[in-house]
């Protein structure tokens, strides 16, 4: 094979904690206040990324951030040293400073939204980080996520990084997680798919009643201008909103695709059929053979997925073609769901393996297996570029082990973020870390 998929995963932050910060996200906001465990939700990303590695995928490390974000507190007027900044947070706006301590750059399926350079007008790799604007906890991210990237995909011949979109509700953009392209071969050109939760210059499109629209059409369409898509290879649908007021916040919540499959819920979006339909003319065009999953909402309601978590999987394909599902392990203790599973695997099509991964600690802040990596489909040559540090190995897996286990508590509750000895354990974590994955000084301790 001349072109692969590589994941990367978003390596848990030492801050990782509960504090209930997404409205419209029901596993974020059913566990505020519970007690999180950063080292192990650190090590049971790590145990994936090694798992999908042995398995023979391509797979890399995503560095997290510096938290808390003291340059986000100073921003909003409080002053002082560094300790005294998160003294006076922790007094005056615990709220606050909870927003500016959450680890939430774990879920790199938000990072950014990448086209492979079969599908771009000047043939480089493009990535535009997303801004994230819906939640301020998340748009704080972009600014170190486009540095990273950089650090990891260094190469301008063949990566091409964009700034990410205004930050502001009418372009709200939510990264690859509502993201997908459809090919033949990783290397072909394919159809991207951008899913939007509404249009916001466009009353004709329906809006969620309850919870909000994170993605706008407006933002999907300017990240598919920037990174110069061809307009027959691009479809744009409506997740229905019906769905996002049940609590499918990201269109990785309720669909998946790779290569030339989509599974997919039956009431993932506006007018399906013609969405489908649409997929299936426009891969045609480009080579490709578009074969659509769809669970009956019979078998599998919307409440059950968004519970499970069986959309937010990873469909990695093997060498035989077939393709495996890599499933939380929600997946496997709700019992339709796990019943629907064992049947789609044994029915002859494309899926025919599960794989199921404890995620709990993330999974419990709404972020699964999709959520936690970001999908760059790269050639051989361009995999050649990326910084080598940042892909996994039996050396890399037992020096990120060791690395967690030195530095990260295990146990972390609201209360303990007013202790100022978190930044600097985070700060002495990370520098380190940027050593480890050779990223130089991607930090605002680093240069500022
Ligand atoms: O943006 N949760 C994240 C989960 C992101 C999941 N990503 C994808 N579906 N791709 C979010 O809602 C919760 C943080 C807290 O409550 O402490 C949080 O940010």
């Amino acid at each position: 094979m001349s072109a692969f998929e590589a994941n990367f995963d978003g390596l848990v932050g030492p801050t990782h904690n509960y504090a209930g910060l997404s409205f419209g996200n029901v596993a974020s906001t059913g566990n505020q206040n519970a007690v999180a465990n950063p080292k192990q939700a650190a090590l049971q990303g790590l145990v994936k990324m090694k798992t999908l590695h042995d398995l023979g995928f391509k797979q890399g490390v995503l560095a997290p951030h510096e938290r808390p974000n003291v340059a986000a507190l100073r921003q909003i007027g409080f002053t002082g040293t560094d300790a005294q900044v998160i003294a006076r947070a922790a007094k005056e706006a615990p709220a606050i400073l909870a927003a500016c301590s959450s680890a939430s750059t774990m879920w790199t399926a938000n990072a950014a939204t990448v086209s492979p350079s079969a599908d771009t007008a000047d043939r480089r790799v493009h990535f535009t980080p997303a801004n994230l604007n819906n939640k301020f906890h998340r748009s704080v991210e972009h600014p170190t996520t486009g540095r990273i990237l950089k650090a990891m995909f260094a190469d301008e011949a063949r990566f091409a990084h964009h700034m990410a979109l205004p930050a502001q509700m009418h372009f709200g953009d939510e990264g690859a997680a509502n993201h997908t392209r459809f090919c033949h071969e990783y290397d072909q050109p394919g159809v991207e798919f951008f899913v939007f939760g509404q249009a916001a210059f466009d009353s004709r499109y329906p809006k969620p009643a309850k919870f909000p629209a994170r993605q706008t059409l407006e933002a999907s369409q300017a990240v598919a201008r920037l990174h110069g898509l061809r307009d027959e290879l691009v479809v744009y649908a409506q997740q229905d909103p019906d769905t996002i007021d049940a609590g499918v916040f990201h269109n990785d919540v309720i669909s998946v695709g790779n290569r030339n499959v989509l599974f997919h819920h039956e009431k993932s979006f506006v007018n399906q059929a013609q969405v489908l339909a649409e997929l299936d003319r426009k891969l045609a065009a480009a080579g490709g053979k578009f074969v659509a999953i769809e669970v009956p909402d019979a078998e599998v309601s919307v409440a059950e997925a968004v519970k499970s978590y069986l959309f937010n999987s990873q469909l990695l394909s093997k060498a035989d073609g077939k393709l495996i599902i890599v499933v939380p392990d929600e997946c496997r203790v709700t019992e339709r769901v796990w019943t629907y599973l064992n049947k789609l695997v044994n029915s002859g099509g494309p899926i025919d393996e599960i794989k199921v991964f404890d995620l709990k600690q993330s999974m419990q802040n709404g972020g699964g297996p999709a959520c936690l990596r970001l999908r760059v489909a790269l050639s051989e040559a361009e995999l050649a570029a990326v910084n080598p540090a940042v892909l996994m190995n039996d050396q890399l897996f037992a020096t990120l082990n060791a690395w967690v286990n030195k530095h990260y508590r295990d146990r972390l509750e609201a209360a303990d973020l007013a202790d100022p000895s978190l930044l600097t354990e985070c700060r002495t974590a990370l520098d380190e870390l940027t050593q480890i994955l050779k990223l130089g000084s991607v930090y605002p301790f680093q240069f500022c």
